[in-house]
């Protein structure tokens, strides 16, 4: 500090921006006028706050789902009832508010997911209970995760807006050379600890599509041979962030560089101990050890069979008040971006809250221990993609 400064200027110089950064700072590309137009969710845009942040570091995570009752008798015992969607992913949850979940309810909902990878709760008035409140939620349920692209919502990194209008695009630059708008993934599996009870809900959709997919990779898991799944067991795969990072046209937004990451082909859940896929096709470069095109191969065929088997798929159809959880560990979930936008009138507008869990691990019932990572799972963190 220089001795000329006086001691009553306290607070902070405000941060200078150029004319280009102050653009990529608004509000994301829209056709629609908020500013004359009534929009409810208008305060649900996206936002970006410039600035480079360090990198995530690794941290413990204790999960919630672990002091849950096994009956989930708080979830029930408050008027839950539960309806299996198909017999190995999802359940609706009917008859509760999520918004009035005590923590212990909230803990047994951590259970649930992990058991059944995809809880829906239809008819919630979740996305009116407030941006702290929403937090507050999110929060109960491991550290919230901030996303390395910086969109979020004002004054709240960690809640996610996913939004598409007209402007904004129904297809955007990830998607614009593919047949189909289907991108299978967990969310930021390039991250090192991974993310966990994940909450998405719908704030305003189009009058038809933008379904939302899901799968379970435990299912997946489950239905390969015992000698396969063997041969997985010790298998590591790189995750890297660079390429979802590099698509996109607003680099002056990242808030921090992208990393790659090695994590377990197969991973044990740590509240449920069941095992599940844990390669999907958006993140997962190469199986750590093998030769090229036996890496290749081996995760082709992991991510065909997981993305065809449909008896461990279903389909979620949007409209305000519907909210779902899903456990990101042992699921993957695509958006389908099929459908289309009246300019100015007619947008997509979803929101998520995405905590992270544990580093993933795979135990190994041979020695009775989490085996133990390889030295190539290092965290590397790629060169400076704004130059
Ligand atoms: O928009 C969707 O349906 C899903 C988007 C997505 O992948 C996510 O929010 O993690
Ligand atoms: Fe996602």
């Amino acid at each position: 500090m220089s001795t000329t400064q006086t001691v009553t200027s306290t607070a902070p110089a405000e941060p200078v921006y150029s004319a280009a950064q102050k653009v990529a700072q608004e509000a994301a590309e829209t056709s629609v006028d908020y500013k004359s137009s009534e929009y409810k969710y208008a305060a649900y845009l996206p936002h970006y706050t410039l600035g480079r942040q360090s990198p995530l570091e690794e941290f413990e995570h204790h999960d919630v789902g672990l002091r849950a009752d096994p009956d989930k008798k708080n979830l029930l015992d408050g008027g839950a009832t539960l309806h299996e969607i198909t017999p190995a992913v999802g359940t609706e949850v009917r008859g509760v508010q999520l918004s009035a979940l005590s923590p212990a309810q909230l803990d047994d909902i951590a259970l649930l997911a992990a058991e059944r990878g995809v809880l829906v709760f239809y008819n919630q008035d979740f996305a009116d209970i407030g941006q702290d409140r929403q937090l507050a939620y999110g929060q109960h349920f491991g550290r919230l995760h901030v996303h390395q692209m910086g969109g979020h919502i004002k004054d709240y990194p960690a809640l996610l807006p996913v939004y598409r209008d007209f402007t904004a695009g129904a297809v955007d630059n990830e998607i614009k050379n593919n047949v189909s708008s289907i991108k299978w993934h967990s969310d930021m599996s390039y991250e090192i600890n991974g993310m966990g009870t994940t909450t998405f809900l719908a704030l305003d959709t189009p009058p038809s599509g933008g379904d939302t997919l899901y799968l379970s990779t435990t299912a997946a898991y489950n239905a390969l041979s015992p000698g396969f799944r063997e041969f997985l067991h010790d298998k590591y795969a790189t995750h890297s962030g660079f390429s979802q990072a590099s698509v996109h046209e607003h680099r002056e937004r990242y808030i921090r560089e992208p990393i790659e990451t090695v994590h377990p082909v197969v991973r044990t859940h740590p509240v449920t101990g069941t095992k599940s896929l844990y390669v999907n096709r958006l993140y997962t470069r190469k199986i750590v050890g093998l030769k090229d095109e036996e890496s290749a191969t081996i995760l082709n065929f992991l991510y065909n069979h997981i993305e065809h088997g449909q008896d461990w798929h279903l389909r979620i159809h949007w409209a305000p008040g519907t909210v779902v959880i899903y456990d990101n560990r042992n699921t993957q979930h695509s958006a389908l971006r099929d459908f289309s936008v009246q300019k100015g009138v007619t947008r997509r507008h979803m929101l998520r809250i995405t905590p992270q869990a544990e580093r993933p691990y795979f135990y190994d019932e041979k020695t009775g221990q989490k085996a133990k990572v390889p030295e190539a799972a290092a965290v590397t963190i790629k060169p400076n993609l704004s130059d």
